[in-house]
């Protein structure tokens, strides 16, 4: 692995450079220290749970899950896939290898901004062509901003089925503003929910029975209980020191409408970052998270030395019949392996007391007695971000377009085949943002921007009936003030809708929610404007907390900001799987041409090919009237 030669891409000289394995890469990162080539080798391919690795005693190809047998798609035999562990500046390599036939892959890496490097964002249709099976594509960037991060499959349903991993980039000592808090980096919650099916079974999903797309379990770190019977061994656990602080990173992995709280006995969790942005220390007792959003907290082994239960709750529809739950153990260095508390319940649970960092129900107000992300205190502020005005102001209306209200002929017409799931409703739906159900051009946006249509909105193209689809691109000055207004028009029961942007941080400047069960019309978003903008007038933003993935309360909405300085295709979508695969994303467009870098020698094409018929026909020689 060592000493071989590689070349740096953008870059018409070669370069000769050492590349270095993941365990060498997973250093203590210090301050003035050469960047490394970090390289990974990802083989993607169809696999078993609790297959025959598990019979022998080397177990690195044993996948267990929840114990239910079942077919995944991992990443080289493990759950979660690989960690990516580096330092800031360190140039990533991954070379995938699409071995799972029949299915095509993309990687995206959920919080690295991709600056220079925007032809690996791994979207698939807008920063390039899918990886067709059997072949093996090059991911290549040097990562640019620290943080918790991740990596997960960015095409189809296929998240669901194990493709994801954590992506950890840490700062040098004199770069972390709370590198003095914490004794040890080494925690890792990942979190992921899980069916007993593979993903593709549920889109578009069963009509008679088994409705919708709600998660079975959830996996801590890949393993959990099947059931609510305990099993030893199934459940991870966590080693601390007595006395020890640990800096712990949760990852929250899921692809379905469920979130997670969590919460660990009698331990206080002080939150420092959420989606590796800092923020000033805050403590809190749980934590909830949707899919897509990191925290890190501190955890003090201040407790007796026992073992204690790390408890994740499914939230939303995960909090119905079914109650999803899940455990992890947090073991103190010579206490027993296993709580001697009982296992608590899920009402146990929720009703544990204390404050909730990134609540589901909030005014998000001064009288909030839990702590609503834009509520955190961020570390440095660009000063224009606090303008009253910004160059660009986009509201961006976000709800279901359902197909079973109207006749049903719009979805069951002959020779059309619209995309749509089925809900546990019973009915089709697919997702709207900003009035448009996004539909993937053939080539990618990025290095084919000719292909798609340009004209899509409601109203404006005379062909673009209601459903309206297309591939939505908003386009941007590069540098400009960008503020988002994102809202949930008409409200559905529990459901908290994630927003991601690829490319950025953003600053959150506000989250609301309306307690009525009324849609929400313009005319009310027109009076958020207006109460935002005299708070800005006053003064009364002072560090508004960054983010990359934001939820929005049901019946709600979120007021963002970013500076747009990484030209480029970026996506912004619900990160709910199923939504925003039925249409609830849309591009933001950065910039233009000369503002990126060459598209890599070689890079994979991808489109159409309907040739005029009488090429075929020339060739041959036959003519037709
Ligand atoms: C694998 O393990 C199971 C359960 O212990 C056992 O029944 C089976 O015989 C083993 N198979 C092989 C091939 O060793
Ligand atoms: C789990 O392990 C502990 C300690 O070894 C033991 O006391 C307990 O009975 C085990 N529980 C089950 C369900 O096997
Ligand atoms: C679960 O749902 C019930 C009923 O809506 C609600 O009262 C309760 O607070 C929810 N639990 C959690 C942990 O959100
Ligand atoms: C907070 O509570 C106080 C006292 O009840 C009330 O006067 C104030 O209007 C509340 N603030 C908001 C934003 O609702
Ligand atoms: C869709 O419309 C049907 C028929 O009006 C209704 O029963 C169902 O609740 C609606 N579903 C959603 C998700 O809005
Ligand atoms: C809310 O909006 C939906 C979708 O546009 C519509 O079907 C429904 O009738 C509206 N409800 C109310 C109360 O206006
Ligand atoms: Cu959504």
């Amino acid at each position: 692995m060592k000493h071989t030669c590689c070349m740096l891409h953008f870059n018409t000289a070669f370069n000769l450079c050492v590349v270095s394995s993941p365990e060498e890469c997973a250093r203590d990162c210090r301050d003035n220290e050469e960047p490394k080539n970090c390289y990974y080798r990802f083989h993607i391919e169809f696999y078993t749970t609790i297959g025959p690795a598990c019979n022998y005693t080397f177990l690195d190809q044993c996948i267990i899950g929840d114990g239910f047998e079942k077919t995944l798609i991992p990443i080289n035999r493990q759950l979660p896939g690989p960690l990516i562990k580096v330092c800031v500046n360190d140039r990533i390599i991954v070379d995938v290898e699409n071995a799972a036939s029949g299915n095509e892959v993309t990687l995206h890496w959920h919080g690295i901004f991709q600056n220079g490097y925007q032809y690996y964002d791994g979207v698939p249709y807008v920063t390039q062509c899918p990886i067709p099976s059997s072949t093996t594509f090059r991911y290549d960037f040097v990562v640019k901003n620290s943080g918790t991060h991740f990596y997960h499959s960015h095409i189809s349903t296929h998240m669901l089925d194990g493709q994801y991993g954590g992506l950890i980039v840490r700062d040098p000592p004199s770069k972390d503003p709370h590198y003095q808090l914490f004794d040890k980096d080494e925690i890792i919650i990942f979190l992921s929910d899980w069916m007993h099916e593979l993903s593709a079974e549920r889109f578009p999903g069963w009509y008679w029975h088994d409705l919708g797309q709600t998660a079975k379990n959830i996996l801590i770190n890949g393993l959990g209980q099947a059931t609510a019977q305990i099993t030893n061994g199934s459940l991870t656990e966590y080693t601390v020191k007595k006395g020890e602080r640990h800096r712990i990173r949760l990852i929250n992995s899921f692809t379905t409408v469920c979130l997670a709280e969590l919460r660990i006995e009698q331990h206080e969790l002080v939150v420092i970052a959420q989606d590796g942005a800092n923020v000033k220390p805050k403590p809190v007792d749980k934590i909830v998270t949707s899919t897509g959003e990191r925290v890190d907290f501190i955890l003090t082994a201040n407790q007796d030395v026992d073992s204690y239960w790390i408890q994740v709750l499914g939230l939303g529809e995960c909090n119905g019949t079914r109650r999803v739950q899940q455990f992890a153990i947090l073991q103190y260095e010579g206490g027993p392996t296993w709580p001697t508390r009982p296992q608590p319940s899920y009402a146990d649970g929720e009703s544990a007391t204390g404050v909730t960092y990134n609540p589901l129900e909030s005014t998000c107000d001064e009288n909030n007695t839990d702590v609503c992300v834009n509520q955190l205190e961020g570390i440095d502020v660009d000063p224009d971000l606090l303008n009253v005005e910004p160059d660009e102001r986009h509201i961006l209306p976000f709800w279901f377009f359902n197909y079973t209200r109207y006749d049903d002929k719009i979805l069951f017409g002959s020779d059309t085949y619209r995309t749509f799931i089925d809900v546990n409703d019973f009915s089709q739906i697919i997702s709207t943002f900003n009035e448009i159900a996004y539909e993937s051009p053939a080539s990618p946006l990025l290095t084919e921007p000719r292909s798609y249509r340009t004209v899509c909105k409601k109203n404006v193209q005379n062909s673009c009936t209601e459903p309206c689809t297309c591939a939505q691109v908003i386009n941007t000055k590069l540098n400009n003030i960008v503020e988002l207004i994102i809202y949930d028009a008409v409200r559905v029961e529990d459901l908290h809708h994630p927003f991601h942007l690829h490319g950025y941080e953003f600053k959150v400047f506000t989250i609301g929610q309306f307690l009525s069960s009324k849609n929400i019309s313009r005319a009310n978003i027109d009076e958020v404007i207006k109460q935002h903008t005299e708070r800005l007038e006053k003064g009364e933003y002072k560090n508004p907390p960054g983010k990359d993935t934001v939820k929005i309360p049901m019946g709600g909405y979120v007021i963002i900001r970013f500076k747009a300085n990484n030209p480029g295709w970026w996506l912004l979508h619900c990160h709910f799987t199923w939504h925003h695969i039925t249409g609830m994303e849309l591009v933001i467009h950065v910039g233009d041409r000369n503002d990126l870098p060459p598209v890599p020698y070689g890079f994979p094409e991808c489109s159409n090919w309907t040739p005029a018929l009488h090429t075929l026909n020339n060739f041959y020689g036959i003519r037709y009237p």
